[in-house]
């Protein structure tokens, strides 16, 4: 890809972006930003978490929440014992106790300097328990390592259908070690599926700087460290969608963004 073609294919993102929130495939190609066409030089920079200004938000959910389904895993055996005492149900849509929403990714999708943002050297972990992902989201930086766990008594086929980056398969029998990956583009998000167990499920952002978080049981999010700007921030939601806001950060400053998601 030239770097016209790549710039253009940004700004026509950031063009859809524009047209605020959306619902609809998410899931889908048409969410997807390709990463800047060339990576800064110079030494790795890490988030100035005493200077740099902290967004926090909580994604809220409004409307009639669809019922999550028990997963039918009578097909195989192994699994639906390994959920013997608590069927696993969809992850698609979770509404938390509080009216918010687990499982958005909230991102900072625009106005960050071009820096070399160092990569953690820990690796982000993506299990597979009870047949299911866990968890059903994650973020990673570009070029972090990504491990993927089998703990549970069946084999798996890991399945990571990227677009910018490369689509990865590999099957992980019973008792194998990590598989490891690591994506070198800014995709958001990487739909992964598993060959073997048709329900299985999982989402990974993959971003370009370490700006982002996935909302959990309180259905918040924090994102610290940022350089004083303006940002285009952005969440993410499976099932509804991304919306995005504006913010303006001064250093040290703590601002809130919230959204809003109707069911
Ligand atoms: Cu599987």
């Amino acid at each position: 890809m030239s770097g016209i073609r790549a710039g253009l294919g940004l700004a026509c993102a950031l063009a859809l972006a524009g047209c605020g929130s959306s619902g609809g495939d998410a899931a889908g190609g048409a969410n997807r930003e390709a990463e800047a066409p060339t990576t800064p030089s110079g030494p790795p920079v890490t988030p100035d978490r005493v200077n740099g200004a902290t967004i926090t938000g909580r994604v809220a959910f409004t409307g009639t929440a669809p019922a999550r389904k028990i997963i039918d895993m009578s097909a195989n055996p192994p699994c639906q014992r390994a959920n013997a005492g608590a069927p696993a149900k969809t992850e698609e849509v979770v509404v938390n106790p509080n009216g918010t929403l687990k499982n958005a990714f909230v991102w900072v999708k625009s106005g960050l300097p071009r820096e070399n943002w160092a990569v953690p050297g820990a690796p982000a972990s993506l299990d597979q328990r009870g047949c299911v992902y866990a968890p059903h989201v994650l973020g990673v930086m570009a070029g972090q390592t990504v491990e993927v766990l089998n703990s549970d008594p069946t084999n798996h086929d890991v399945h990571a259908q990227a677009e910018m980056n490369q689509d990865w398969n590999r099957s992980q029998p019973v008792g194998s070690g990590a598989l490891t990956m690591s994506f070198p583009r800014q995709e958001i998000m990487v739909p992964f599926k598993c060959n073997v167990h048709p329900w299985m499920r999982a989402y990974v952002g993959v971003v370009s700087h370490p700006f982002y978080a996935v909302t959990g049981d309180d259905g918040t999010f924090t994102i610290t460290g940022l350089p004083p700007g303006t940002y285009t921030i952005e969440s993410w939601h499976e099932a509804y969608g991304v919306h995005d806001q504006q913010v303006t950060v001064a250093p040290r400053e703590s601002k809130t963004v919230d959204f809003t998601y109707k069911g």
